[in-house]
């Protein structure tokens, strides 16, 4: 792969050579090949080389770097430029929570993130765009029939990761994008009994645009996830996944953890003054208490009141 391969460049097969020992390949790596790169059928060449990374997106299966579960770690995706994080309005419903921890990953992946909000048919998106007011966070909505040139426009020149949880559209709307791509698509019921359609990652490259000139851009879609495990980012930069929240910080006492039982935390202030939504600096401080291990910030009866939290 990837952006330097014309569209009329055969895809080769290739495997990984003993000689890179226990370096993974993940998608959206750049290798070096040698052997049979003809791409003709039964040709197979081999990956000898895999070139530095631009950006990693990294998730872990838990929270709390102490357990074995929050040690394993796992790349996403090398080389992405964006990550779509994709939300359903309903059918599943949306969660904040977990939107907050993409933003989070994004960050800390340095990657810009883009909010696409499926299913539009079937809710309106104010409650969730109403809880990123303050973030000029760029968002795209998606109904069955609409029109996807506001997309394509942001996907174009870039590769972009697509992320979200089982059952959101994800590949439903990778087959629009890419009509040839065929990837398959699953009921939400069969889902919801811990079903995942999709079990792969896989890169697609976006078809030429009409009316664009130059690259059309690279779309990854994934599999989907059950949640967004952080236990790599340091408490430090959880904070930047919340641009809105920051800027209080400079008022910290020395060496404020942020927590809810820090006396002179600022972000108390900071939210009490109308400077930031209240469900956000909650969300900030349950992924916080998530990472030292206290509860499962997934359950919903730490989440009274807010059907959204939920990640
Ligand atoms: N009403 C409505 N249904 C949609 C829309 N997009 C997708 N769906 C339906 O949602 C279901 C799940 O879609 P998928 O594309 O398989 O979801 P996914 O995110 O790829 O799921 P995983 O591969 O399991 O991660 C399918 O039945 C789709 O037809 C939409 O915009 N509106
Ligand atoms: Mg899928």
């Amino acid at each position: 792969m990837f952006p330097d391969a014309g569209p009329d460049d055969p895809t080769v097969t290739a495997m990984r050579a003993r000689e890179l020992g226990r370096k993974s390949v993940v998608v959206g790596d750049r290798v070096n090949l040698v052997g049979d790169t003809s791409g003709t059928p039964g040709a197979l060449a081999r990956i000898v080389r895999i070139a530095e990374r631009r950006s990693v997106l990294r998730r872990t299966a838990e929270d709390d770097a102490t357990t074995a579960e929050g040690r394993l770690e796992r790349v996403v995706v090398a080389n992405a430029d964006q990550l779509v994080i994709v939300s359903a309005l309903a059918d599943p419903p949306p969660r904040t929570g977990f939107i907050d921890r993409c933003l989070v990953a994004a960050y800390d992946a340095g990657i810009e993130p883009l909010l696409c909000l499926t299913k539009a048919d079937l809710a309106g998106p104010e409650a969730v765009l109403g809880y990123y007011t303050e973030l000029e966070l760029p968002y795209v909505l998606i109904r069955p029939d609409s029109d996807l040139a506001a997309l394509r426009a942001l996907l174009a020149g870039r590769v972009s990761v697509m992320v979200g949880h089982s059952g959101v559209g994800k590949s439903t709307l990778v087959n629009r994008l890419v009509p040839e791509a065929d990837r398959a698509v699953g009921t939400v019921s069969a889902i919801g009994r811990g079903r995942h359609t999709s079990t792969s990652a896989v890169a697609l490259r976006l078809p030429p645009q009409p009316d664009g000139d130059g690259d059309p851009g690279w779309i990854i879609d994934t599999p989907g996830v059950r949640s967004f495990g952080l236990a790599h980012v340091s408490a430090e930069s959880l904070l930047h996944g919340f641009p809105d929240l920051v800027e209080a910080t400079v008022d910290c006492p020395a060496n404020c953890q942020h927590t809810a039982d820090e006396a002179d935390c600022a972000l108390d202030a900071w939210v009490a003054g109308g400077k930031a939504d209240p469900r956000r600096l909650a969300s900030y401080r349950r992924l916080l208490a998530s990472r030292s291990g206290e509860g499962d910030p997934r359950e919903p009866e730490r989440n009274p009141g807010d059907p959204l939290a939920g990640s």
